[in-house]
């Protein structure tokens, strides 16, 4: 029995029959599903929510296979642990850290880099890159070849990582091959594997990546999400705070710095976003209907929201957030 035929932007199975449903093409000679089309043409986007079995379920198929993986994860939203996915893949691993473009330049990638020395995983390296920008693509490339152990090689991450951005870019730098795989600033844009040959010695295998169900941008209005999601280099804001003092980003988040001696708080988020510093908290009520979570700071953290970015703060101290309930958020050492 012959294959059916796969959407080359985002490897979902064609077919002509149901318009509601994914893979929809008006003739199954095209190469692409009509939504990779007007994604690709019109930046036209159409949500798909995919269930993490699936996910998992493609993971655990390559994590049987002894091929090099490539964890593709984006700077400002590093994830909190990686043991699990560690479980579901032995392989081989390079961590690709993306989006570097983001990031102020005045943060050090060796920094970068030796956070992940510290964190008990162990990966062959960590490289850091931008798919945007083209930014240490030979270097990677060069990497891959030193540890492939067959032609195939897996790139994996969450979703919105950048994983077909990174395997476009590789494409365009070192392939004659035409096939480009379908991107947008949405989750769940890669719906299933999809082989994309290099050249003789190397296949990369892009994967649609795990939903983050306790991610910020599945909680904020379209427009919210534009101004959430940095496009140019993040310039970081420094806010000195007394104790009873806070902070009010737009409409989601509160943090009241509730104990210790003056400290500096500095926010890694969007530039577009509207951020307040309310001087005396104790008669102010902005979002305390939100969850509150409790952080004891140690010296030098972060504390991460969950696809906004992270706020570092120097000293010690104790701070309540406000933010709804479904967004993780979580303090770490520092990465810079
Ligand atoms: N600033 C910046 N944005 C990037 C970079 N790489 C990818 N992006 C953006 O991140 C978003 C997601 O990119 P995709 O390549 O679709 O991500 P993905 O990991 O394939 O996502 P799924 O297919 O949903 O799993 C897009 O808006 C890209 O333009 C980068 O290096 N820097
Ligand atoms: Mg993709």
């Amino acid at each position: 029995m012959s294959e059916k035929k796969k959407c080359l932007g985002c490897g979902v199975v064609l077919q002509d029959e149901n318009i509601l449903q994914e893979g929809y093409t008006t003739q199954l000679d095209n190469d692409i599903c009509q939504r990779c089309f007007r994604m690709k043409n019109y930046g036209e986007y159409q949500v798909v929510t995919k269930s993490n079995d699936e996910y998992i379920e493609i993971l655990k198929n390559v994590g049987k296979t002894k091929d090099l993986v490539l964890y593709i994860t984006d700077l400002l939203n590093l994830e909190k642990d990686m043991a699990e996915i560690r479980k579901i893949l032995p392989n081989k691993m390079i961590l690709v850290l993306n989006k570097k473009d983001v990031l102020p330049k005045s943060i050090k990638e060796t920094k970068l880099i030796q956070y992940f020395d510290t964190c008990g995983i162990s990966f062959e390296e960590v490289i850091v890159i931008s798919a945007k920008k083209n930014y240490n693509i030979d270097y990677l490339l060069k990497r891959i070849k030193f540890y492939q152990t067959s032609k195939n090689v897996y790139v994996v991450g969450r979703t919105n990582a950048g994983k077909s951005s990174l395997i476009n870019k590789l494409i365009k730098n070192y392939s004659d091959n035409v096939q480009e795989l379908t991107m947008s600033p949405l989750p769940s844009t890669t719906l299933n594997m999809v082989n994309i040959e290099i050249n003789d010695y190397l296949t990369l295998i892009d994967t649609p990546g795990l939903v983050d169900s306790f991610s910020i941008l599945n909680y904020v209005s379209p427009s919210m999400f534009k101004k959430i999601s940095p496009r140019k280099e993040i310039k970081p804001k420094t806010y000195q705070l007394r104790k009873n003092q806070s902070i009010l980003i737009e409409n989601f988040l509160r943090i009241d710095y509730i104990e210790g001696e003056k400290n500096s708080f500095t926010l890694f988020v969007s530039n577009d976003l509207k951020v307040k510093r309310l001087l005396n908290s104790t008669n102010k009520d902005d979002l305390k209907d939100l969850s509150k979570t409790t952080y004891q700071v140690k010296y030098n953290e972060d504390l991460v929201i969950h696809g906004l970015g992270f706020i570092r703060i120097v000293n010690k101290g104790v701070v309540d957030i406000y933010i709804d309930k479904n967004i993780e958020t979580f303090m770490r050492k520092s990465v810079i």
